[in-house]
């Protein structure tokens, strides 16, 4: 009798450790599902496809014509020379920070949408004053 109630122990350990075990692989499982990143829709940190170098000066940019095929993951380091600037791009949401001479900032995006696109300066009236291009996304 005594034999028979340390198995009927031995057994019930088993089960709860099978149990505890069992739990923790789910909920270990569960924990692999990482959250959606928020970010603005259209940022990637994708590899880019195409790699561009802007430079800003007053009251221009050079190259002040991007070309890009739809769908591109497209990178655009601005590098600002001289004064105080940054670069936009319309109708893609996105934006440097407005940065010093000397400095450069990066965006990154996918260009979802065929079209041209202007790029230009939004500090002060630099816009108006020639500080100004396109980016031209071909279907
Ligand atoms: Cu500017």
């Amino acid at each position: 009798m005594k034999y028979l109630k340390s198995q009927t122990i031995i057994v019930a350990i088993v089960i709860l450790l099978v149990v505890i075990g069992g739990a923790w692989y789910l909920s270990g499982k569960g924990g692999v599902q990482a959250p959606t990143p928020t970010q603005t829709p259209g940022i990637t940190l994708d590899q880019p496809d195409k790699t561009f170098e802007v430079e800003g000066k007053p009251f221009e940019f050079n190259p002040k014509e991007l070309k890009v095929k739809k769908g591109d993951v497209v990178k655009i380091t601005f590098k600002n020379t001289q004064g105080f600037h940054d670069l936009s791009v319309d109708g893609y949401n996105v934006k440097t920070k407005q940065i010093q001479a000397g400095e450069s900032d990066t965006i990154q995006f996918r260009a979802d949408k065929a079209g041209t696109f202007p790029m230009f300066c939004g500090v002060g009236t630099h816009r108006q004053q020639g500080m100004e291009g396109v980016l031209i996304v071909e279907e």
